[in-house]
């Protein structure tokens, strides 16, 4: 059923909402949404995302499926609102309700990770970031990163970024056999005396000693970061070492394995809280993101239930499961395996690049994303690996077996790629897994 209506008439407006609940209370007949009336092209366009979403297997390991509260609180008032400043110091006036939800929000945060001070307005990791590396350091002071190959990110150092011109960043390299090296770390930081250590990758899949980390950090004289963005569900939920309580500044995003809405954030110690709130905002950034902050308290309520930690420790004996399988294929995993939610795998064993297992997944269902592997003689276009994990099919309620022969049919379709039998057996079992499992169901746009 079509009810023509003027979005800008708020008489209308107020009649479509009643004839609309009076339609679903008495006939229970679904709906044309405000957006597929206002704007059928993008309400057509989310509609076949919400498809895609519903229909593939989602191996990127940092993406997940957020709850319905979560995308109510995105799509809510509180993004018409200006909120510069913090809770209880706005420069803008009718910031009461805004103020109790921000608050919120980095009272829970705190909880969450044991932390002394929280900013929630960072926009996404990569703003957290800057805004860290801007708070506590000068114009080519040095920071002591890992390399974006050996499970870096784009923020930690790499040339192709801005930060790499501002500060003086080196960079440490996993062993051959995949480990951290905490003793070469040890004598790079005693010759390059860095400001700064920075831990937490975004491709690396083993437990961090931040213990180590701190204690060279301090015979050096440096301050300890942690970017936690893909693993902070898990740690959140007690899976994995938290560094929160012992590093001087931690980030986050907090749309991946903390399955809240698309945003960072940043924990710190209380004697750095006024230098990262004023390096945010004003030093980076302008209004906040208000409706993105009521979605990261929901994110946080939810995860701070017990059904949380269920699902973290889901997510790991997911990924467990697809290293047994990939373990004793003739793909290589790198660094020996996992401890957390993903894995990285050399894929040119098998005869094909990562970009090419990429786009052949993509061709039966499985979403995941190309990688460069530790020291990749290939291009980051074009590099040696697949990055895979478990976040968002274990939202969608997936478990070992089911992840055992996935990890099995991704081998089978990068070893017969040309085989149309071996695609369609694929393609079968991707259909029947989402139908089991399915995701965001009763739900439309249109
Ligand atoms: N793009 C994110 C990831 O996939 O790891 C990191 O920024």
């Amino acid at each position: 059923m079509i009810i023509k209506m003027d979005n800008e008439n708020t008489n209308t407006l107020r009649n479509y909402e009643f004839v609309n609940s009076y339609i679903i209370r008495v006939f229970a007949i679904p709906i044309m949404s405000y957006l597929s009336q206002t704007d059928p092209e993008i309400a057509n366009a989310i509609e076949a995302e919400l498809g895609r979403e519903r229909h593939v297997l989602e191996m990127i390991p940092s993406e997940n499926f957020v709850s319905r509260a979560v995308l109510e609180a995105l799509g809510s008032v509180a993004t018409n609102k200006y909120a510069e400043g913090l809770p209880g110091q706005r420069y803008y006036g009718g910031c009461d309700e805004i103020d109790k939800l921000e608050s919120l929000a980095i009272e829970r945060a705190k909880k969450l990770f044991g932390a002394e001070h929280v900013n929630v307005q960072p926009l996404s990791g990569a703003p957290a970031n800057i805004a860290v590396y801007s708070a506590l350091l000068k114009p080519d002071d040095a920071i002591l990163g890992m390399d974006l190959s050996h499970g870096g990110h784009l923020t930690h150092g790499s040339p192709v970024t801005w930060m790499a011109k501002l500060f003086n960043f080196i960079r440490y390299k996993t062993t051959a056999e995949g480990k951290i090296d905490y003793d070469h770390i040890r004598t790079m930081a005693h010759e390059h005396k860095p400001k700064l250590i920075l831990v937490g990758y975004s491709a690396y899949t083993r437990e961090i000693d931040y213990a180590a980390i701190k204690t060279i950090a301090d015979d050096v004289g440096a301050l300890t970061m942690a970017d936690i963005a893909h693993i902070a569900g898990l740690i959140a939920a007690g899976e994995m070492n938290n560094p929160v309580t012992s590093f001087d500044v931690v980030t986050t995003t907090t749309h991946k394995t903390l399955r809240g809405p698309r945003g960072g954030m940043i924990m710190c110690k209380k004697n750095h809280a006024k230098a990262i709130d004023s390096a945010v905002f004003p030093g980076l950034q302008g209004g906040p993101h208000e409706n993105n902050i009521a979605a990261k308290a929901v994110a946080f309520k939810e995860a701070l239930k017990p059904s949380f930690k269920e699902y973290a420790k889901q997510i790991k004996k997911n990924a467990k499961a697809l290293e047994k399988v990939f373990t004793g294929s003739n793909a290589k995993l790198m660094f020996g395996g996992t401890d957390n939610h993903m894995l990285l795998i050399d894929v040119t064993p098998l005869g094909l690049s990562g970009k090419e297992a990429q786009i052949v997944l993509d061709s039966v269902g499985i979403t995941l994303n190309k990688n460069m592997i530790p020291d990749d003689p290939r291009s980051p276009m074009d590099p040696s690996g697949i990055r895979l994990g478990t976040p968002a099919l274990t939202t969608r309620g997936l478990k070992e077996a089911d992840m055992e022969r996935i990890a099995q049919t991704i081998l089978d379709v990068l070893t017969h790629r040309t085989d149309d039998g071996v695609k369609d057996k694929a393609r079968a079992m991707v259909k029947e897994l989402t139908e089991k499992h399915p995701l965001y169901p009763d739900f439309s746009y249109l």
